[in-house]
């Protein structure tokens, strides 16, 4: 569409938490709002292309909904706007001070904890946090909830969080799409394969429980039962060493592979894998026979699979795939799971570190629940939590055992705070909720997981309402409570280029003027051809598991299934996973109308199979459940996937369910091994009629 040539385009960063972090254009109209927002071309991941709910930000910046003033709760919890009524910034900032000082004086200042994530992925506005969470002691927070499954099970075997650059994918000849669905959950990767797919005629597997957006556009859609990927990937690699796929001579000189890894393989057949994963056996030996076949292979390694309890071991068994066939070396070839071991970015004014004390006690992230009930495993020996400060994320809906979050947030005796751009089913939780800027009114900086570019963006219009960042909120708390670092008396752009001065980096204005900045390094370090991250610079097979984490009992000595999963029973027959929406990101964008239009109402997915033996009918309300609570919401016949498995796309509100009562209610917050992370995908439930 040809644009308006008196429209503006004004250069940002989407801050969402996508692997993509997509340069922008963005339309500035008159009158301080914007138009569309464009994809930049500068960018050569992004590439000009970014996704539909982006697209229309202006959906969500000037929504009707979004918070304009400080509020106060004056009645009941979990109602929403009803039970508030506005009031000061300054009133609201000394209430919120005040409280965390009692709380702190008399609890001790460990009572207090500030929570946060990744609701924008600015470094200044997202992390700022915890610079006024070390001056003043407050419970530190451990973060699980989303990748520490998947980094410790890649630092496993790779030894360092990068990969091979996501735009060598255009010159791949087998592109494997494990675990992620890029067409819902970053769209670029979508962009960069296709053209591999039109000028090399490369084949695309996708391998995902069910039939994704990205698997019906695959050649090959490998649906496997949830958790079992660590078993494909071992009878892949046994059909690798016994039709002589293997590259000896690259095992030996950069990997730890020994007589001992190829005996235990031996033993993971592919009948072995084909009575766990549910798949065929030719479906696994064809895939085998591919993969092996094909130098130029490329995994492109999802969080998906490692949601689960076994999750760490699920990933470094796949991470091992392009280490038997050498993959490796070739020019599209190897795998990327994420890109944010590149940078040595020094945050330590942004994060106050030159005040951290690794005495304070530490709150499990994806815990909260367990820890607001006052679960003691959860509270280390320290005193109960008597204050929330919440930036950033939104717990009541995306926590897992949120029936325990809900009960936490009801308690009388806490007090909560909650920054927020819209009144979430967490800040109608909240005593006092204060309005946030977006991405749009504020100014940060910018790492990528999916690429290799540093951004910063300017602010491109003014605040809505009497919205306030993250940062004006942060450093006026530390003013009222005493709080003193030199971070609390930066502006933003000053915080940025103090971090990139400490790390030997251009300016901020440098990294606006050209767009960014790409990190990416040379071919022989991103190919890890002059080593991979351990000491001995080799992968590893055989992990030191006790190097990422704690609970190592159940860990396997070499890439294997590792049945450790929440497993389904005869009353609980059904395995959930509780997949992203396409239009949603986590929460973020279940108030826009185009979102909203596509996703439509709370789904399951149910295998046709089950449906009848149900005796449901497509469409009709079903309740699905197990020990930990039960959710009503509609139901949908799809193929694709197998029977005794059924899908909840999501972060759905919990006020969007017929009972109020949303998806986290099933899963559980039991920590992954070895080091810990939420297993979002990894729940038995039952399923009937309503
Ligand atoms: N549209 C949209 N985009 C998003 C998000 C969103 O909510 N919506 N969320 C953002 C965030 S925070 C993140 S971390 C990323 C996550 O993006 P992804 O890497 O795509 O990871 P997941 O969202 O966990 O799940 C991806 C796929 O994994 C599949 N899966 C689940 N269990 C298994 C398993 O055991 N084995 C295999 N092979 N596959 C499995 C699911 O069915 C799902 O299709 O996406 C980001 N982008
Ligand atoms: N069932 C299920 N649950 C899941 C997952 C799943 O796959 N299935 N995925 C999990 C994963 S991977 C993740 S990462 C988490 C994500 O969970 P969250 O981090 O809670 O993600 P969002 O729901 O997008 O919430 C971010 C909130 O931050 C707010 N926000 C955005 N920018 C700013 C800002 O600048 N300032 C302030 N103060 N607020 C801002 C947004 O309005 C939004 O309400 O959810 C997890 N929960
Ligand atoms: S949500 Fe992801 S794909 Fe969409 S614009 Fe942002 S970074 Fe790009
Ligand atoms: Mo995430």
């Amino acid at each position: 569409m040809p644009r308006d040539p008196e429209v503006e385009l004004v250069p940002s960063v989407c801050p969402h938490d996508c692997p993509s972090t997509c340069a922008l254009e963005v339309e500035r109209l008159d009158g301080g709002r914007i138009g569309r927002v464009h994809g930049s071309k500068r960018n050569s991941y992004t590439a000009g292309v970014i996704c539909a709910k982006v697209a229309r930000y202006a959906e969500r910046v000037h929504h009707p909904d979004r918070l304009r003033t400080p509020l106060r709760r004056v009645g009941p919890k979990g109602v929403g706007l009803s039970s508030f009524e506005p009031m000061g910034w300054d009133e609201a900032l000394d209430i919120v001070a005040g409280k965390l000082a009692a709380v702190a004086a008399r609890h001790g200042s460990e009572a207090v904890l500030p929570y946060y994530y990744a609701g924008t992925m600015g470094y200044v506005q997202r992390d700022g946090i915890e610079r006024l969470r070390h001056v003043m002691r407050y419970s530190r927070q451990f973060n699980t909830i989303c990748v520490a499954l998947a980094d410790n099970g890649w630092v496993a075997g790779v030894g360092a969080k990068r990969g091979v650059d996501a735009r060598e994918m255009a010159s791949s000849d087998l592109i494997v799409v494990w675990g992620g669905n890029p067409v819902s959950t970053q769209v670029n990767v979508m962009t960069h394969l296709a053209r591999a797919r039109k000028e090399r005629g490369a084949k695309l597997v996708v391998i995902d429980p069910y039939r994704t957006g990205s698997a019906e556009q695959a050649d090959i859609h490998l649906a496997v039962r949830p958790g079992t990927d660590g078993a494909l990937a071992c009878a892949v690699m046994h059909v690798l060493f016994k039709e002589g796929h293997a590259d000896r001579d690259y095992l030996a000189r950069l990997t730890d592979a020994s007589p001992a890894l190829e005996a235990h393989l031996a033993s993971r057949t592919p009948e072995w894998a084909a009575a766990i994963t549910g798949l065929t056996v030719e479906e696994i030996v064809s895939f085998a026979r591919l993969y092996g076949q094909t130098k130029r292979s490329y995994i492109r390694v999802g969080y998906g699979f490692s949601r689960t309890r076994n999750g760490s071991a699920q990933i470094h068994a796949v991470s091992c795939l392009p280490a038997v066939t050498g993959a490796w070396q070739y020019e599209g070839g190897g795998a990327l799971y994420g890109q944010s071991g590149l940078y040595k970015l020094d945050r330590t004014t942004i994060q106050g570190l030159d005040a951290l004390d690794r005495s304070v006690r530490v709150i499990d992230q994806s815990r909260l629940g367990p820890a607001l009930v006052g679960d003691p495993r959860d509270l280390a020996g320290g005193p109960p939590i008597h204050a929330l400060f919440i930036q950033n994320t939104n717990p009541v809906a995306v926590c897992p055992e949120s029936a325990k979050v809900r009960a936490g947030f009801l308690r009388e005796d806490l007090f909560v705070a909650v920054h927020e751009q819209f009144m979430t089913d967490t800040a109608a939780m909240a005593d006092i909720v204060l309005p946030a800027t977006t991405f749009l009114e504020h100014d940060d900086f910018y790492t990528a997981s999916g690429h290799t570019y540093l951004q910063v963006a300017k602010k491109v219009i003014a605040p809505h309402g009497e919205s306030r960042s993250n940062h004006e909120v942060i450093c006026a708390l530390a003013a009222r409570l005493g709080a003193k670092h030199p971070g609390f008396e930066m502006t933003p752009w000053q915080l940025i280029d103090d971090m990139l001065a400490r790390s030997n980096l251009p300016d901020a204005e440098t990294f606006h003027q050209k767009g960014g900045i790409d990190m990416a390094p040379p071919f022989e370090t991103a190919h890890f051809l002059d080593g991979f991250g351990h000491k001995d610079r080799r992968f590893h097979f055989a992990p030191d598991w006790k190097a990422v984490g704690n609970d190592c009992a159940n860990m396997p000595k070499f890439p294997d299934h590792m049945a450790t999963n929440e497993e389904a029973t005869p009353d609980k027959p059904f395995r959930l996973v509780a997949a992203p929406a396409r239009s949603y990101l986590n929460t973020s964008f279940t108030e826009t109308p185009g979102s909203l239009k596509r996703e439509k109402r709370p789904t399951i997915l149910v295998h046709p199979r089950d449906l009848g033996q149900l005796g449901v009918a497509p469409g009709a309300l079903v309740r699905v459940g197990n020990d930990r609570g039960q959710i009503a919401l509609h139901a949908e016949a799809r193929e694709g996937q197998q029977p005794g498995v059924v899908v909840i796309e999501s972060i759905w509100p919990n006020t969007a369910f017929v009972e109020g009562i949303g998806v986290n209610v099933l899963t559980s917050a039991d920590p992954g091994y070895p080091g810990g992370g939420a297993v979002f995908h990894d729940t038995a439930v039952w399923l009937r009629p309503a």
